[in-house]
């Protein structure tokens, strides 16, 4: 299996890479750059004598929004980039510091300790450290033995423990055990009973306790088998075809830049789509990406309480980014990109194949129409459907993201999120359903096993440009309207009709959908059509779902923004992950809900969308021992953007 793998990436990746240099000021940090940032940091007199300097996060600064506009309109291959700057997270000495970094100089632009609440994602040298300390930890060892059970046989997982209302000291981990024995799945071997808190600066134990002798549920059943049945090659049509010119992504009728950090993971920029008419490319989404997660069990014990994940600030989706294996995490022709990122020790880390391009043919159709009208004739006109679809996937711990952005030649992008993996599963006595006295907090699944009930947040940073920056957001609300007496001849009581309303502030600008009829748009009040409608692009949003903890739980405190499904802002660099910055033991007192207590215009101005997907999830017992995909998502549509269908040729 192995070694099919190696040589098919090799192949794959022969093809999909020309040497191209070429330069998009949006690039992900490379190899040489994040070198370069090590190289700072370790010969930066004030900052190499720190003792256990650790790297947090390694990402680009900025560019400016406005430079990068400007050279994309000018359309300059590589020269007059605007300034390459970094933002550098360290931890030192029980501090966060802050620096930026100007990477043409090679010098530190800024350096500050940031004092607030919470702390930065953890390294996975942290959390592989704790793994070890707790394994070796002789008290364990000994909870282990009076079990029963082989050590050998161990997992080992850290967990974050989010924050309670308790006055916050440190940076821990609390670490919890799985039993191999017999099976790979491991998450479905918990246990339970005993608790074990790591402080990862100080890496020691700081409180264990073993309170209760659970049955560990069996091993039996427990196995997923890789599935061995080879895709067969298929008799694929001739793509339209995808040009990559370093980041840029080339396709039927978009120009897109595919980028990643170890935060974000995939990170979509300067989506722009080609008028055929207007004979220019327009821009519609200057940046996308998934802002946070929540993962909010809701078994409120001892031992389960804390288990309130905000995986993409805690780890990071794109550190826990998995190499898409070809054929079957993408299909034949997909083209691959890697991760690039930084290590805890400032060094590159390269996650092979953490991105796939390809072209996607659904079986489904573009657009159709039968006429039987024509005296004599029958015609049918349909075009199937092909569209550009990027990809990766994210494995915190138990849990696969499936995370695709989809981009139709009708101008939509449909963006997509799917959960798979196994579950985090809980350890009981219960082997039937009806032995169950006691509230077990979600169902039993499998023998000696509950699946806990949970909720998966998925909040979307969309910084739409639609025609240019300042755009407008509008709730049309669709209302029944009566049909008046003496209205001539009708003989109907009733029609619908839309009420635009422009959304003026922030205190508006957020949004519970579903609880009435409305279409939802983002406009640019300055471009209307040949017609005169105004140009833009309509949210579609998923089914649905809020969260539905008390205000005053502590884990709706720090995602309070889960509250409403949508969100609208003005355009703030420094505004771009919607629980804040630093998310390990937050108090929620940064990210969207603080930002917006501003409530600043949103009227005619570079807006930014925050829509949240979720799931509220009561786990079955077709979720074991791996789940099934699960899928959800939203679109954007063009309304009133073209003059017309934009997939009809111009005739
Ligand atoms: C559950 O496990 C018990 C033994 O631990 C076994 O007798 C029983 O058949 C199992 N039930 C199922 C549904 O697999
Ligand atoms: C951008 O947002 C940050 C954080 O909310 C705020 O401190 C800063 O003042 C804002 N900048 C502008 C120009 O509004
Ligand atoms: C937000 O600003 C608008 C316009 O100035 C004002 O009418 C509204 O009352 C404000 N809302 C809040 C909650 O401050
Ligand atoms: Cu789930």
């Amino acid at each position: 299996m192995a070694i099919s793998f190696l040589v098919l990436g090799i192949i794959v990746l022969q093809c999909s890479f020309s040497a191209s240099d070429f330069l998009h000021p949006l690039d992900p940090l490379n190899a040489t750059e994040i070198n370069q940032i090590r190289f700072l940091v370790q010969n930066n007199t004030a900052l190499c004598s720190l003792p256990n300097l650790t790297f947090h996060f390694v990402d680009i600064e900025g560019p400016n929004k406005d430079d990068v506009l400007e050279w994309l309109s000018s359309n300059t291959n590589g020269t007059s980039l605007p300034p390459r700057r970094a933002k550098v997270v360290l931890r030192a000495a029980g501090q966060t510091l802050e620096l930026i970094l100007d990477l043409a100089a090679g010098s530190l632009i800024s350096h500050s300790v940031y004092t607030r609440h919470g702390f930065p994602p953890f390294t996975f040298d942290e959390l592989s450290r704790a793994i070890k300390l707790a394994e070796s930890f002789p008290h364990f060892q000994q909870s282990i033995a009076k079990r029963g059970l082989d050590m050998a046989q161990v997992t080992c997982v850290p967990l974050t423990v989010g924050w309670y209302g308790e006055v916050v000291t440190g940076r821990i981990v609390k670490v919890v055990a799985f039993y191999r024995g017999g099976t790979s799945n491991i998450f479905a071997r918990s246990i339970a009973g005993i608790s074990m808190l790591v402080d990862v600066e100080s890496m020691k134990i700081t409180q264990y306790a073993d309170t209760s002798i659970v049955p560990l549920p069996g091993a039996e059943g427990t196995e997923y088998q890789p599935s061995v049945k080879k895709p067969e090659l298929c008799p694929c049509p001739i793509g339209i075809g995808i040009t990559i010119e370093g980041n840029m992504v080339k396709w039927a009728n978009w120009n897109l830049h595919v980028g990643f950090n170890a935060r974000a993971g995939l990170i979509i920029s300067t989506a722009s789509v080609l008028d055929e008419q207007r004979k220019q490319f327009r821009q519609v989404l200057y940046r996308g990406h998934v802002s946070e997660t929540f993962v909010p069990y809701m078994d409120p014990t001892s031992e389960w309480y804390y288990r309130t994940f905000m995986d993409m600030g805690e780890y990071g989706f794109g550190r826990c980014a998995s190499s898409l294996m070809p054929l079957t995490d993408c299909p034949e022709h997909a083209v691959f990109k890697d991760g690039i990122m930084a290590g805890a020790v400032g060094q590159v880390e390269v996650v092979p194949n953490a991105i796939c391009i390809f072209e996607r043919y659904s079986g489904n159709i573009a657009w159709r129409h039968t006429e039987i009208g024509v005296p004599g004739k029958l015609i049918t006109r349909v075009e199937p459907e092909v569209t550009l679809v990027v990809r990766m996937v994210s494995t915190i711990g138990n849990y696969d993201y499936i995370l695709d952005w989809e981009f139709k030649q009708s101008g939509c992008i449909k963006v997509g999120v799917s959960l798979t993996g196994t579950l985090e599963l809980k350890a009981t006595p219960y082997t039937d359903v009806n032995q169950i006295k006691q509230e077990v907090y979600g169902n039993l699944i499998a023998n000696n096993s509950v699946g806990v009930n949970h909720d998966h947040f998925f909040t979307y940073h969309l910084d739409l440009d639609i025609d240019g920056q300042e755009n407008s957001f509008i709730q049309s609300k669709l209302q029944i309207q009566k049909v008046k007496k003496g209205w001539g001849t009708t003989r109907r009581k009733s029609y619908w009709k839309t009420f635009p309303e422009i959304v003026e502030t922030e205190a508006d600008a957020k949004f519970q959908i579903g609880l009435e009829p409305a279409e939802l748009l983002v406009v640019n009040p300055n471009q209307e059509t040949l017609l005169g409608n105004q140009v833009g692009y309509q949210f579609m949003p998923g089914p649905s779902v809020t969260a539905l903890m008390s205000d005053d739980d502590y884990p709706q405190i720090r995602a309070a923004y889960t509250k409403y499904q949508l969100w609208v802002t003005p355009y703030n660099e420094s505004e771009r992950w919607a629980a804040g910055f630093y998310v390990d033991r937050s108090q929620g007192d940064d990210g969207l809900t603080t930002w917006t207590s501003r409530n600043r215009s949103v009227v005619n101005k570079d807006i930014v969308l925050w829509y949240t997907v979720a799931f509220h999830h009561n786990p079955s017992q077709e979720d074991y021992p791996v789940m099934p995909t699960l899928q959800g998502g939203f679109e954007l549509r063009p309304k009133n953007f073209f003059e017309r269908n934009p997939m009809l040729k111009q005739q």
